[in-house]
């Protein structure tokens, strides 16, 4: 098999960029371990900002997300009891919307296979070779056979866990990280949203944060230590920590109803320089890694793979390779803007273990500024809702 680029991974960023490239004429296969039922059902990601609604509209997968998104302008952020709005739109003229990630996947695996290009699900035993010549080929093993594919380029697309970043030699790819003494414990419940918008509350038993998916589901999260049982959660105790950490002075309290979804996700800060080496470019979670307190993670991928497409366009309708060259450039700009914003957000709002009065009373210094500086919510509110590329 041949073809011009070779995806690995049909998460956001693989299918995304498959799109992309599908509509400028550019051939591409994407290969994915799993299965397609647990790609579509893979619990993650809420909130799209801007770009990356544009980014449905622009390649016309938006009709579901018209219908079934929920514009928000704003987020409230709680502590001490009381409730701070941020106004997105009237602080910086941009809103976000919640549509669940596998939403977004399932509109572009249905439009792919709609339009018959290829999408492999099981592929399994996918091997990357020869990246840093001008011939890279894929090989792995699809419906029990062992196949080869031919590319120009290698998009590795296959999340923090996948197999492209360990492909590049050691000592080429600098990384830097940082890992957070806490985790999340994230429910969905069928349960109406009794607010209309995201509350990310900071409560001296820990993080909370409320959100929700549809009118009659709420998608709830709670701080927990990072080795967590999640077996010890009952749904009473989650209930119960939840009502907790979510009181407000105003009596707001969320809905209860069945739990049919718990996870526990750990929390981490990643960024690997440079994003590429030889013909492979690796894009989203493969190359770097938020918190997701600042809801970015999607929101990179999806920026990544958004330069990624207008790069390979310009290789193959130009013969213009500088926008290739200058890819991990141009990527980290982004990046590094929404780590810091996701470390922030993460640092503002959890109790870690071992917080010392210091830090408690510099966390509480920065949520009163907010409370008081038109300046300082405006900075939240445009890192929040998303900047654009640059
Ligand atoms: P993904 O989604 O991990 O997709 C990678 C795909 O590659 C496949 N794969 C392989 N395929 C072939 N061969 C291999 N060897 C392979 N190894 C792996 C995997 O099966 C998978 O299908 O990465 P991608 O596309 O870069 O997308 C990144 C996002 O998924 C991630 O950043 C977000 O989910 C992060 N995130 C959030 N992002 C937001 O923008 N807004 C949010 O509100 C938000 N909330 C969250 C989040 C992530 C969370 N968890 C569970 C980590 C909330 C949570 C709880
Ligand atoms: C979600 O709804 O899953 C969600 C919302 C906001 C975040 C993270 C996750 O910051």
């Amino acid at each position: 098999m041949r073809t011009h680029v070779g995806i690995v991974g049909a998460g956001p960023a693989g299918l995304f960029l498959a799109e992309f490239l599908r509509q400028a004429g550019i051939d591409c296969v994407v290969l994915e371990a799993r299965d397609r039922e647990y790609v579509q059902q893979r619990v993650r990601a809420g909130v799209l900002e801007q770009g990356s609604i544009d980014a449905m509209r622009q390649l016309g997968v938006d009709a579901r997300m018209n219908e079934l998104g929920l514009e928000h302008h704003g987020f409230e952020l709680l502590w001490g009891g009381r409730r701070l709005r941020i106004d997105m739109s009237e602080l910086c003229g941009r809103s976000i919307t919640v549509y669940g990630q596998q939403e977004v996947v399932k509109d572009l695996i249905d439009r792919r296979l709609e339009v018959g290009e290829p999408l492999l699900f099981e592929a399994s035993d996918v091997q990357l070779h020869d990246v840093d010549s001008d011939a890279p080929r894929i090989t792995f093993t699809h419906d029990g056979t062992a196949q080869e594919l031919q590319c120009d380029f290698i998009a590795g697309c296959d999340g923090f866990h996948g197999i492209s970043r360990p492909t590049v030699p050691e000592g080429v790819l600098q990384t830097f990280e940082r890992v957070y003494p806490f985790a999340w414990l994230g429910i969905l419940a069928h349960a109406a949203p009794s607010n209309e918008e995201l509350i990310y509350a900071n409560t001296d038993r820990g993080f909370a944060l409320y959100s929700m998916r549809s009118p009659t589901v709420t998608r709830l999260y709670l701080q927990v230590a990072p080795d967590e049982d999640i077996a010890q959660w009952s749904d009473d105790r989650i209930w119960s920590e939840l009502r907790t950490r979510l009181r407000t002075d105003d009596g707001f309290a969320p809905n209860e109803g069945e739990i049919f979804e718990k996870g526990i996700t750990p929390m981490r800060s990643f960024v690997t320089e440079p994003m590429q080496w030889g013909r492979l470019f690796l894009a989203g979670d493969a190359a770097h890694i938020v918190p997701p307190t600042g809801a970015k993670g999607m929101n990179v991928a999806i920026a990544d793979v958004q330069n990624l497409s207008e790069a390979l366009i310009a290789h193959y309708r130009d013969t213009d390779d500088a926008q290739l060259v200058g890819y991990t450039e141009r990527c980290l700009r982004k990046i590094w803007r929404v780590e810091h914003f996701s470390w922030f957000m993460t640092s503002m709002m959890h109790r870690p273990p071992d917080q010392d009065p210091f830090a408690a009373k510099l966390q509480r210094s920065q949520l009163d500024y907010l409370a008081t500086s038109h300046a300082a919510r405006v900075s939240l509110a445009e890192n929040y809702a998303g900047l654009p590329r640059t």
